[in-house]
């Protein structure tokens, strides 16, 4: 493969409207590559940093700092360097920087920079990007995660919980997996209209849940699974994100919505009776990223029976993987490139994740863009599960359509994950 000739960075702007970072990168033969920094709400304390600007303009949020690094430091740094040596490149990057936050150039600069590099190298060997990376490996379309209602920090605060999703636990294949999805989300929608709660979508796509309580909202997901003409808990299952750390720290959680200040125990007694109830097969965050040893009590309590995934308390880092599944916590890694900052740094998080027997979730940002690499990444990386939002939107449905068209292609994976890749033990 060719070397490095150009890096040029630009301000674009994600589906919250807010400034990121993105990076265009050609190769010596000609070879083009683009990466786009997506950005978290609800985000992890140990993910790494994004650099923003500060000040008045667009709440602080503008990047226009993250950009003159690249320009000044990162692409200079990178000419001369041949574009498929991605685990060179992204060292070079983190040693630049110097910082163990990446605060210094911006996790959004190097993820953007990181991700025009792999798909520069791709365009430049010919190949899809899941295929690039797949190698030789068989590979398998990933189960999506769908939200249907969104909350927490992407509602404001409307309900307590922030993702509340389906997996088309019965599909045979991606396409019917979104199908059987897209009508859950379409009665969803209908029965919200006839109780009057239909308010418009939150961020990620997911109808915005006026509901009076976190049950309602699993009440009303499980009579739209019904309504589908599905079997709740056969053909589709709810997987909740709880995100809570927004709502819970130091061993204490407090739920507006049920007016309920719980310890961990009680949070997890909570929990253990949505399980009982509600046709749950996954649950993210049950508590909040400085409670270990509730997640390590939790995993001990529901681990057998549900999936009980990482995303604020692993943040994409293999390291804190390998110490979670030496204690126990938790059987299932989400994993987010911005949180780590580099591609090569969210492999070895994958690959953690697998190493350990955990179940790995590629997964969006509740800001993101047009970009489609994670659905390259979660194919050909073999990840077994993706999540992008919801069924809405077209930063979502970008990303669920590129599924669709790896899966129709010409060279398509060996086949799609099944439910079987849901973790439990
Ligand atoms: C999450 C994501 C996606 P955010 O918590 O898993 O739902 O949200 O990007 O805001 O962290
Ligand atoms: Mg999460």
């Amino acid at each position: 493969m060719s070397r490095i000739e150009a890096v040029h960075a630009r301000r674009i702007w994600d589906s919250r409207g807010r400034p990121t970072v993105e990076v265009d990168i050609v190769t010596e033969a000609g070879a083009r590559g683009r990466g786009i920094a997506p950005a978290g709400a609800s985000r992890g304390s140990r993910e790494a940093m994004e650099l923003r600007d500060g000040g008045a303009a667009f709440d602080g949020k503008d990047v226009m700092t993250a950009i003159a690094g690249i320009g000044r430091e990162i692409a200079p740094a990178l000419s001369g360097f041949d574009v498929s040596e991605q685990a060179a490149i992204d060292a070079m990057l983190i040693t630049l920087d110097g910082t163990a936050d990446k605060s210094r150039l911006g996790g959004n600069a190097l993820i953007a920079t990181s991700l025009a590099v792999l798909h520069a190298a791709a365009h430049e060997a010919g190949l899809p990007l899941w295929r690039y990376v797949a190698g030789d490996e068989a590979v398998r379309l990933p189960l999506p995660q769908i939200q249907i209602f969104g909350g927490g920090a992407h509602a404001e605060r409307r309900v307590d919980v922030q993702d509340f999703m389906v997996i088309a636990t019965s599909a045979t294949s991606f396409a019917q997996a979104l199908e059987m999805t897209a009508e859950v989300y379409l009665h969803a929608g209908k029965l919200m209209r006839k109780r009057g709660v239909a308010q418009g979508v939150a961020d990620e796509g997911g109808w915005w849940p006026a509901f009076s309580s976190n049950e309602e909202a699993m009440d009303v997901l499980v009579a739209s699974i019904e309504a589908a003409g599905f079997v709740p808990g056969v053909d589709v299952g709810i997987a909740l994100d709880i995100a809570a750390s927004e709502f819970g720290k130091g061993g204490q959680y407090t739920l507006g919505l049920d007016n309920a200040r719980l310890d961990t125990d009680a949070m997890i007694e909570k929990l253990l009776r949505w399980i009982e109830r509600y046709p749950i097969v996954s649950i993210e965050d049950p508590l909040s990223e400085d409670d270990e040893a509730g997640m390590i009590a939790f995993t001990r309590a529901a681990g057998s029976k549900v999936q009980i995934v990482g995303d604020d308390f692993l943040v994409t880092n293999a390291a804190l993987i390998e110490a979670a599944a030496s204690k126990g916590a938790c059987n299932a890694a989400l994993i987010k490139l911005n949180q780590a900052g580099t591609v090569t740094e969210t492999l070895a998080a994958l690959r953690a994740a697998k190493a350990h027997g955990y179940a790995s979730i590629v997964s969006a940002r509740s800001g993101e863009t047009e970009d489609v690499a994670i659905v390259h990444l979660a194919t050909g990386w073999n990840a077994g599960q993706l999540k992008v939002g919801s069924f809405a939107r077209s930063e979502r449905m970008a990303k669920w359509n590129e599924g669709i068209r790896i899966e129709d292609g010409g060279e398509r994976p060996a086949g799609f994950a099944c439910a079987s890749v849901l973790a439990r033990r």
